[in-house]
């Protein structure tokens, strides 16, 4: 499979012919064309017309920032759109990592400030809004929202995406060596493992409070989001009893870890397995029987940026909605797009994935992460006393 290199290299003859069409004899050397020019390729041009022309470079007298900084997690978008950007615009884009939704948030409700683009989960997305960490978006600036599908225009956490832009889906479930061990049919190899298995002591668990809990609750038949103290104990203490069959946390390198061999298992997001099966065809992604977690991340604009800042970064956003854009982003991350216009250019091994996109019967036991209020320090406190405890 290497989707990746085909569709970059369709990217790039179609802006190579954009380019050429720009070179040429145009009444207005300025002006993009304003459809796709016919191409060899025997793929779809550009299914929507392009629409950056669209986009004011001159907001009331704003000039765009000339750099913004992303906040992102790692891994999560092919380098080339930051220069892709640049060539469209002259803005340059910094990229700055997190490895969790609560890393990120205490780093911006502590006043971190300098960014101008983050990347939140969407029961993080609500908890910004309410805290008043981000800045209302500016439609006029992103006419590429029309090609969102319709269920990312009104998603609930943030109806009418008037904070934020979906920008990639999927799940979280567990990733493992098909040549090394069985199917895991069910969270209990992190939580009533097996002390004779191979996997155990080769088990990796994300760094990550509420999706540990997560894990841990559907294990026990609860609810993801449940604020009973007695039941957030139990998830607690069966985690720390994982800690002897695991060897450690991690959010950022999991997938890379059991393509290489040294985890046999890992309790992960789809795509970063997906990513790893490059390195290594036996790995596999599945969803234990009971069920797992789904969420959808989006680009969002910080509460302190200038308002030069927030155009540039209005101008990014409306450039990852752009259908070519989007597509190459999905085929570097392997992650699900929202941007419905991007799906022209998949191609069906993608679109048919039952990892990347969950087949129906999957859906009714995959539970989005929500706010709990108050009680979101509970899950930290108890997350703590999981990582500080000793191994059993
Ligand atoms: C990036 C994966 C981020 C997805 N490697 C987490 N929601």
């Amino acid at each position: 499979m290497n989707t990746k290199k085909s569709i970059l290299l369709k990217f790039l003859a179609i802006s190579l012919l954009f380019l050429l069409a720009a070179c040429g004899p145009a009444e207005t050397p300025t002006e993009e064309p304003t459809s796709a020019p016919e191409t060899p390729i025997d793929e779809p041009t550009l299914v929507s017309e392009p629409t950056t022309e669209e986009v004011p470079e001159v907001v009331e007298g704003i000039q765009p920032a000339s750099e913004i900084v992303i906040y992102h997690w790692s891994e999560y978008i092919d380098p080339d759109v930051y220069s892709l950007f640049e060539q469209e615009y002259g803005i340059r884009v910094i990229e700055d990592n997190f490895s969790s939704n609560e890393e990120m948030l205490a780093k911006l409700q502590g006043g971190g400030t300098g960014y101008s683009l983050t990347v939140p989960s969407d029961y993080t997305v609500e908890i910004m809004i309410q805290e008043g960490l981000l800045a209302r978006l500016d439609h006029e600036n992103i006419p590429n929202l029309n090609n969102l599908g319709d269920s990312f225009r009104q998603v609930p956490y943030d109806p009418g995406n008037q904070y934020c832009v979906p920008y990639q889906w999927g799940t979280t479930g567990i990733g493992y060596l098909a040549s090394e061990v069985d199917e895991p049919t069910s969270w209990a190899v992190f939580f009533d493992p097996d002390a004779d298995a191979p996997y155990y002591g080769r088990l990796s668990m994300l760094d990550d409070a509420r999706e540990t809990f997560a894990a841990a609750l559907i294990y026990l038949g609860y609810d993801i989001n449940t604020t009973t103290e007695s039941q957030l104990q139990e998830a607690r203490d069966l985690l720390i009893n994982a800690k002897g069959a695991i060897s450690g946390y991690n959010s950022d390198m999991f997938g890379d870890l059991v393509a290489a061999g040294e985890n046999l298992m890992a309790h992960g997001w789809n795509g970063d397995f997906l990513v790893a099966q490059e390195d290594n065809e036996d790995l596999e992604y599945t969803i234990p029987e009971e069920g797992g977690v789904i969420w959808v991340d989006n680009l969002c604009i910080p509460a302190t940026v200038t308002p030069e800042q927030k155009l540039a970064a209005e101008m990014f956003i409306n450039f990852v909605l752009q259908a070519d854009i989007g597509a190459l982003i999905s085929e570097f991350t392997y992650y699900a797009s929202p941007n419905e216009a991007a799906n022209e250019y998949f191609d069906e091994e993608f679109l048919e994935d039952p990892a990347v996109y969950p087949p129906d019967e999957l859906l009714t036991k995959l539970y989005y992460i929500e706010p709990v209020g108050e009680f979101e320090s509970l899950f930290q406190r108890l997350w703590d006393e999981v990582k500080t405890a000793p191994v059993p």
